[in-house]
This record gives structure tokens, sequence and C-alpha cells, in this order.
């Protein structure tokens, strides 16, 4: 089963409406939220305590009425003070699983200390079946809830400070437990544990960042499901993953790929530059790797691991970057650059084939965090022969510059 971590927030705003019904029409089971009490103690979904970040307003959501909130609208994706405003608002609690009756579970996070207002919610909507709690607390107190309220779904969340929690369960284990860990060696990762787990019901596990699960995540996962989503499946016991690349992961299931070159497509990684050095193959205006990444001993080149995104960062302007690529066929191309800022705009960049001059200003778009990274369409085909051909990206110097490339890719668009 796969869960969308906050909703589908690649396509609308995380903990919306919207995002909601994405997760699912996109093939989710479960949509993760997060939930929080207004001032006047209506459950909310809001990941923050403030609004600040995915909302025109500002001010923290326990302080606020939900009047005072439903006059706010909601940022695209992940927000930030740059991302456009939506249409959709933030919802409450009874919306969210109002929305989610027919289409799923829907996994309530932050919701443990708020957890009899939250039931009272499922109660009067009649959407019991639909809403799984989840937390870490000690075992008695879950289990006084369990006991008060019969038919509430439960997931208990162990790590290493808590593994022991299990086998207080006795006989009577949760349907399924979230697993996390930051490195292999930790207690709740080791095989025989993790296969009690399996004995009795689900393993989830996060994939969205570096240090939930070691470092198997989404974007690893997208490079080759081997680093990270099929090791999880193979060798962790896992049955449930959180992700926030649903149609990846969910592709990745049914066909065994996770991040497929385009029939008849060409991709190019942005940190296998062409080889040459400083002023042959790149110009970078710092000194070194001012990334956290595996940068190409020697260069200036700047590499990031964006929870396993390997990026070209720290783009600055007039800074460009040389790649070789193979054109299978003659044809008409689109470049398209998979990329990351949660500025507007990110930045601009020119395109050069085969030492030609530079094309037109190709404007990178906000995708709301620095680790949102999405495929943009440069929109400036060109034709190509088949064989080797150099691109050059360019960075006007001009122009604001703060954005990250994953890789490049070739799309053919015509004969
Ligand atoms: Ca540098
Ligand atoms: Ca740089
Ligand atoms: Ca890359």
């Amino acid at each position: 089963m796969t869960a969308a971590h906050r909703g589908q927030w690649r396509k609308a705003p995380e903990n919306s409406l919207a995002a909601i019904r994405a997760g699912f029409a996109d093939g989710a089971e479960i949509v993760e939220v997060d939930v929080r009490l207004t001032r006047d103690k209506v459950p909310v979904l809001m990941h923050d305590a403030t609004v600040d970040r995915t909302t025109d307003g500002t001010g923290r959501v326990a302080d606020l009425t939900h009047a005072q909130l439903r006059g706010l609208r909601l940022r695209a994706g992940l927000g930030g003070r740059q991302a456009p405003l939506t249409g959709e608002r933030i919802p409450t609690l009874a919306e969210a699983i109002q929305t989610a009756r027919t289409l799923g579970l829907v996994n309530l996070d932050q919701a443990w200390k708020d957890r009899e207002a939250v039931w009272r919610v499922l109660e009067e909507t009649g959407t019991v079946r639909n809403g799984l709690f989840k937390s870490p607390a000690p075992v008695p107190e879950v289990r006084a809830f369990l006991d008060r309220h019969r038919g509430a779904l439960y997931m208990h969340l162990v790590d290493d400070t808590n593994a022991a929690s299990v086998e207080e369960f006795g006989r009577n284990r949760p349907p399924a437990f979230e697993v996390v860990f930051d490195d292999v060696r930790d207690k709740v990762a080791q095989p025989v544990f993790l296969r009690g787990l399996r004995a009795t019901g689900r393993v989830w596990f996060n994939t969205m960042r570096n240090d939930y699960a070691a470092k198997f995540t989404d974007e690893a996962s997208l490079i080759d499901p081997a680093r990270g989503w099929a090791a999880l499946i193979a060798g962790f016991q896992a049955t449930l993953i959180q992700t926030d690349n649903v149609e990846a992961l969910e592709s990745y299931l049914a066909k065994g790929v996770a991040d497929a070159v385009p029939p008849g497509a060409v991709r190019v990684q942005a940190e296998n530059y062409a080889p040459g050095g400083a002023g042959v193959s790149y110009h970078d205006t710092d000194a070194g790797n001012r990334g956290d990444g595996p940068g190409r001993r020697g260069d200036h080149v700047d590499v990031c691991d964006h929870d396993g995104a390997v990026v070209v960062c720290w783009m600055r302007g007039s800074e460009w970057i040389t790649y070789g690529v193979d054109v299978p066929k003659d044809g008409s191309y689109t470049l398209k650059a998979r990329a990351s800022s949660p500025y507007a705009s990110a930045g601009t960049y020119r395109i050069a084939y085969d030492g030609g001059p530079p094309g037109r200003p190709v404007h990178v778009a906000n995708t709301t965090a620095h680790y949102a990274f999405a495929l943009q369409d440069s929109r400036d085909p060109r034709r190509l022969t088949r064989g080797r051909h150099t691109v050059r990206v360019s960075l006007d110097a001009g122009a604001f510059q703060n954005w990250n490339l994953d890789y490049l890719q070739l799309e053919p668009v015509g004969p």
C-alpha cells in the first residue's frame, strides 16, 4: 500500500481537499494529513504550528479562530513565501475525512494529543473506519484510548527508543507499525524484529527524507528503486510506504520502473557533466564544491545531495556547464530540466548546442521547496541529428539565480 505524504502536494496545496482527492486518484490507498486545533477547538489540517509557510496569513493555528483561518488562501505545493496562492482553503478535519469516505484511509498525523476531539469528528461524520490514528505513546495510554473507542484504527510508531513497546501489546497488537530508523544497524531495522512485526500486521516506512528509513528515500528510488523502495520491500518487510512521489511509487509497484526515460528520449544527470575541467566543461563562480554531495575531485562545480537526489546546486549568474548527449535519432527535440527552487523567479538559463550561440532565456519555475523537484520544459525545440551533441546550460549574469538541477532530458517532439 502507498500513503501520500500531506496529500498529493505536487498537484495541489499540501493538506488541502484537492491534494487528498489527487492522492487517491493517483493510486494511494492512504493519504496522510496533519491535524491541529484552532483557538475555538476545531480540528483543521495544517502541518506547521503557524500558517505562515502555507497560506497568505500569519500566526499560530492555536491563536486563530476557525473563522479567521477560513479567510486564508493556501499556497501551491509545499508553500513558502514566494509560492503562488491558490483558491484552496484550509480544510476542517470533518471536510477532509468526508472527502476520503469512499476513497480510502486518512492517516492522522500530529493528532494524538487531540485524539478525543478528533475521535468526536470521526464519530459525528460516520468515518471511524477512514481515520488512522498513530503515535509513539506509552502502551497503557494507547490501550486506554482503544478500549474507550472500540473500532478506532491505530498504528504504533516505533524506533530504537521504544522498540520494546511492541511486546507490551501482548497478543492484542495494532494492525500496523510505523518503523523509523536512521541507520541499518538500528534494532528496529533488524530482520528478526521486522519479521516479528510482519507476522501480525503491516509494516510502514517513510521514504520522503533521509533519516526516516536510513537513506532509502524517494529520490534515491527515482535513480534506482534498489536504493530505496525495492530494498525496503525485499529486505525490511515493508508493506506500506509513505511517499512524496505517489505516481513514481505506483509506477514502480505496477511496472518495476520508477522514473522511466520516455521512449526516444535521452537523459543526462546534471552531476555527470562533460570532462575537461574549469573553463572547458564548466564555469563556476565559487571555489570548491559548496554542496554536501559527491562532487568531482578537484572541480568547483557544486553538487548537493537533497535526500537522495544528486544535483548541481549553488547555481549562480554567469555560471555555465556542458553535457555530452547521445541523440538516438534525427528529429526535433525539446529540452526539459528537472529542477527545484523555492523562489519566483528562480533563475534563467539559456541552452547552446554544439558550441553555437545560446538560445532564448528559459525561466525556472518555483517548485515551492529546494527538495521539490519537477521536470520543466524549456519550450525551445531544436532539430538534432543522430549522434553525439554537446549541450551547454548557461545562467544569465543579470538575473536572480537560486535553483538546483537534477537532470536534463531531451525529448522528441516531432520529425
Ligand atoms: Ca563551487
Ligand atoms: Ca556555483
Ligand atoms: Ca541528478
